[in-house]
C-alpha cells in the first residue's frame, strides 16, 4: 500500500471508527489501537499523536510546567518521557521520588497542560544517562547479565518495578490520567542478547502492575534487523529515524513487523547528542521541517526526540563507546532542540510550529517567549583548600584496605572520584614505570602528594614516576566520567578495576577511599582555610597538573535583579573539573577539551537578595591562577556549546594525547 492509500485509509476511518467507538466515550476514557483503519483511538475518536521529548531529570522542577507550557503552545499534544530507574533507587531500597525526582508532579503538570502522555519506564532507557539508567550498583554483581533474563538482574528490575509502576497505573489514561501508551525496554533490537524471555518477563510485568487494557509499544531503529530482537507479540512495534531518512522505507521495517495499526516514529531527531573533543552537533531547520511535514502528510504519529533536551546535572551524563574508545558526553543536553538546554524557544521551534499549524491547530494565547538571562559578571576566586586537605571530610569512615584495587561499585559509590593509596614497596634508583589498562576513566598520579602524571583509560596507560624509597606513597586519584550508556558493553565499572604495575610488580596492600563530594561540597563552603597556599605546593618541575584542589567565589549582590535569574557559567581558563553553587552539583566543565565552555545556572538554584551565593570550583589540573595572578571566572547572559574542540588535551601547559 503506498502513503496516499494510507492517508485515505485514516481520512475515511475517521467517520468510521467515530461512530464505531461513540458508546466506549461516553462510558470511560479509552485508547486503543485499531488494526483495520491503521489508526489510534482515543475515546472513539481516531487519534494521532504530535509529541516531544523532555525528560523531567534534566530539568529543575521549577521549571517543568514553562516547558509544558512551550511544548502545549507548539502544537504538540503529547511529550514523551523517560523515567531513569538510577535517578529514583539510588542505592538498593532507597528511593527518591522528591523535588526534581517527583515524577507523579511532573505527569500531572503535563496533564494539567493538556499533554498527553508517551512514558518510557525502561527499566533500560539509553539517553545519553549514565548507564542508560540502569543503577550503576548493579555492577557490584561481577558476574550480572545486564538486559538480560539473567536472575540477579531480574531481581532488581522486580523489585524496582513493583515500587514505580503502582505509580504509574492510577495515571493511565483509562483511569483518568495522562499516559497513552507505555515503552517495554529501549531499542532492545540493538542490544546483542536478543533475550525472547526477557522481554516476555517484561511483558507480564508491565501488564500485572499496569493491567490488560494499556498499549504496550516497543522501539527500534528502522531496519528490519533491529526489529527481530526488539519486539514481542502483544508490544506494538514502533521505530526511530531521523530527517532526511526515506520515510516510506522508514516504515516498511515497522510494517514487515505490524502489517496494521498506526506507523509511529518514536524518535524522530531534532538534533543530536554531543561528546567531549567532538564538534557540536547541529541539525538543519529545513531538513527536519520537510521530514516533519512528510510525517504528519501521511498521519503518521510523531515524537520529536529532544523537544526540550536539557542538562546532564551531577555526575548524570552517559559515555559511548566501550574498552579505550571511550566518548563521554559532555554536561549540556541542548541537543540543538526547538527548545533550548535554559528552555527559550528558537528559530528551530517555530519552524516545527510552523509545519504542524499545517496539519493540526495551534493553541491560541500568548506565546512564552525566552526567560530573562543575566551576566552576573567577573567573580574572584580564591584557592581554598587541595583535597587533601579536607580528606577526612569526604571520606568520613576512612578507607578500605584491600590487597588489589577494587571498584567504585564494590566499594559501594557509584560516580565522582575516588582515591586509591598504596606505599611503594621498594627502594630505587632507577626510573620507575607505572602501568596500568585498568584505570576508569581518567586518573591523577601524585608520589607524596605531589603530582605525577595522569592515566587515562584511552591512550595513555604508562608513565614515569619520581619516587625513590621504599614507604613513599602513590595516590590514584580517578575520575568516573560517567558509565556508558550504549553498546553491547554496558558493564563497565569504575574506578580501577584491575592490576597497577610498578616496573613490572603488581602493586598491592591499598587504602581506598571513597569521596562523597556533593554531601560535602555545602559544608566545605563554611570552611575556611588560609589563602594561598594552594600556589605554593611542591611540585615535579614538568608536573603535568595541580593536586585537584577546591576555589570558592561569592556572587554580587543580586538586589538588582531580584527575583534572581539564569545564567550562564563561562569557564574559559579553567581546566577541568566540577562546579557547584550553593551546593547544587551544576556538572563537569572541560572547556580545554571542548565544545561546551559555559555551564547552564538556572535560576531555582540562585538566592534572592540578601543572601549570598557562592560557587565552588573542584578543579582537577589546573586554575587560572599563580601567586601573582588572582583568578577569576564569568557568569555571561548566553550559552557557549560550540566552542573549539580538541581531541588531545591540554596538560602541563601543552598539548598532549596522554
Ligand atoms: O533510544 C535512544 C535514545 O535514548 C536512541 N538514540 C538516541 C537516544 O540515546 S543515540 C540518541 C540513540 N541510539 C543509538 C544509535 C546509535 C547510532
Amino acid at each position: 500500500m503506498n502513503f496516499s492509500c494510507l492517508l485515505l485509509g485514516f481520512l475515511t476511518c475517521t467517520f468510521c471508527v467515530t461512530s464505531l467507538h461513540a458508546k466506549a466515550y461516553s462510558e470511560s476514557p479509552t485508547f486503543t489501537i485499531d488494526r483495520n483503519y491503521d489508526t489510534f483511538v482515543k475515546d472513539g475518536q481516531p487519534f494521532r499523536y504530535i509529541s516531544g521529548s523532555i525528560h523531567y531529570s534534566r530539568v529543575p522542577s521549577m521549571y517543568w510546567e514553562d516547558r509544558l507550557q512551550k511544548m502545549y503552545m507548539a502544537g504538540l499534544n503529547a511529550i514523551q518521557v523517560y523515567i531513569p530507574w538510577n535517578f529514583h533507587e539510588l542505592s538498593p531500597g532507597k528511593y527518591n521520588f522528591d523535588g526534581d525526582a517527583d515524577l507523579v508532579q511532573f505527569l500531572n503538570l503535563a496533564q494539567k497542560k493538556g499533554l498527553l502522555v508517551v512514558l518510557r519506564p525502561g527499566p533500560y532507557i539509553c539517553a545519553e544517562w549514565d548507564l542508560g539508567g540502569l543503577p550503576a550498583w548493579l555492577l557490584k554483581n561481577t558476574s550480572i547479565a545486564l538486559r538480560s533474563s539473567d536472575e540477579a538482574y531480574l531481581e532488581a528490575v522486580d523489585t524496582w518495578m513493583g515500587v514505580l509502576l503502582p505509580k504509574i497505573q492510577p495515571l493511565l489514561y483509562q483511569n483518568g490520567g495522562p499516559i497513552i501508551t507505555v515503552q517495554v525496554e529501549n531499542e532492545y533490537g540493538s542490544f546483542p542478547a536478543c533475550d525472547y524471555t526477557y522481554l516476555k518477563h517484561l511483558y507480564q510485568l508491565f501488564r500485572e502492575y499496569l493491567g490488560p487494557d494499556v498499549v504496550l509499544f516497543s522501539t527500534d531503529g528502522a531496519g528490519t534487523g533491529y526489529l527481530k530482537c526488539g519486539t514481542l507479540e502483544g508490544i506494538y512495534a514502533t521505530v526511530d529515524f531521523g530527517p532526511g531518512t526515506n520515510v516510506t522505507k522508514a516504515f516498511q521495517a515497522q510494517r514487515a513487523y505490524e502489517p496494521s495499526g498506526p506507523l509511529v516514529n518514536s524518535e524522530f531527531y531534532t538534533g543530536w547528542l554531543d561528546h567531549w573533543g567532538m564538534k557540536h552537533q547541529v541539525t538543519s531547520i529545513t531538513a527536519i521541517t520537510k521530514t516533519l511535514d512528510e510525517l504528519l502528510k501521511i498521519g503518521a504519529n510523531v515524537n520529536m526526540y529532544m523537544f526540550e533536551g536539557g542538562t546532564n546535572f551531577g555526575f548524570w551524563n552517559g559515555a559511548n563507546g566501550g574498552g579505550d574508545k571511550f566518548n563521554p558526553q559532555p554536561t549540556s543536553y541542548d541537543y540543538n532542540a526547538p527548545l533550548s538546554e535554559a528552555g527559550d524557544p528558537t528559530e528551530k521551534y517555530y519552524a516545527i510550529r510552523d509545519v504542524i499549524s499545517r496539519h493540526s491547530s495551534i493553541p491560541v494565547g500568548n506565546d512564552t517567549g525566552p526567560s530573562p538571562k543575566y551576566g552576573y559578571g567577573t567573580i574572584q576566586m580564591s584557592p581554598q583548600t587541595t583535597f587533601y586537605d579536607v580528606l577526612d571530610t569526604l571520606s568520613p569512615y576512612g578507607p578500605i584496605n584491600t590487597t588489589y584495587p577494587i571498584t567504585m561499585e564494590q566499594m559501594q559509590q557509584y560516580s565522582g572520584f575516588m582515591l586509591y593509596q598504596t606505599a611503594i614497596p621498594f627502594n630505587v634508583t632507577s626510573p620507575l614505570f607505572l602501568s596500568s589498562t585498568a584505570i576508569r576513566d581518567r586518573a591523577y598520579i601524585m608520589i607524596n602528594k605531589v603530582p605525577q602524571g595522569i592515566l587515562t583509560r584511552i591512550d595513555n596507560h604508562n608513565m614515569s614516576i619520581n619516587a625513590t624509597t621504599e614507604g613513599d606513597i602513590l595516590d590514584i586519584f580517578v575520575e568516573s566520567q560517567g558509565h556508558l550508556n550504549y553498546g553491547p558493553d554496558l558493564a563497565d565499572p569504575k574506578g580501577i578495576f584491575g592490576n597497577v604495575t610498578l616496573n613490572g610488580t603488581v602493586l598491592t596492600n591499598w587504602s581506598i577511599y571513597s569521596l562523597d563530594f556533593d554531601r560535602v561540597m555545602p559544608l566545605l563552603l563554611k570552611k575556611r582555610t588560609k589563602y594561598p597556599y594552594i600556589n605554593k605546593q611542591k611540585v615535579k618541575d614538568d608536573a603535568p597538573f595541580q593536586v585537584p584542589s577546591f576555589y570558592v567565589g561569592t556572587l554580587p549582590d543580586l538586589a538588582v535583579i531580584n527575583p534572581p535569574q539564569d545564567t550562564f557559567l563561562r569557564t574559559t581558563g579553567w581546566t577541568k573539573g566540577q562546579a557547584y553553587i550553593n551546593g547544587f552539583n551544576l556538572g563537569r566543565y572541560w572547556p580545554m577539551k571542548g565544545p561546551q565552555v559555559t555551564l547552564y545556572v538556572p535560576a531555582s538554584i540562585l538566592h534572592a537578595s540578601p543572601k549570598i551565593n557562592k560557587l565552588l570550583l573542584f578543579e582537577l589540573e589546573g586554575a587560572p591562577c599563580s601567586p601573582e595572578q588572582l583568578c577569576t571566572i564569568e557568569f555571561i547572559d548566553r550559552p557557549i556549546i560550540n566552542g573549539t574542540v580538541h581531541q588531545k588535551d591540554f596538560i602541563g601547559g601543552k598539548w598532549s594525547n596522554f
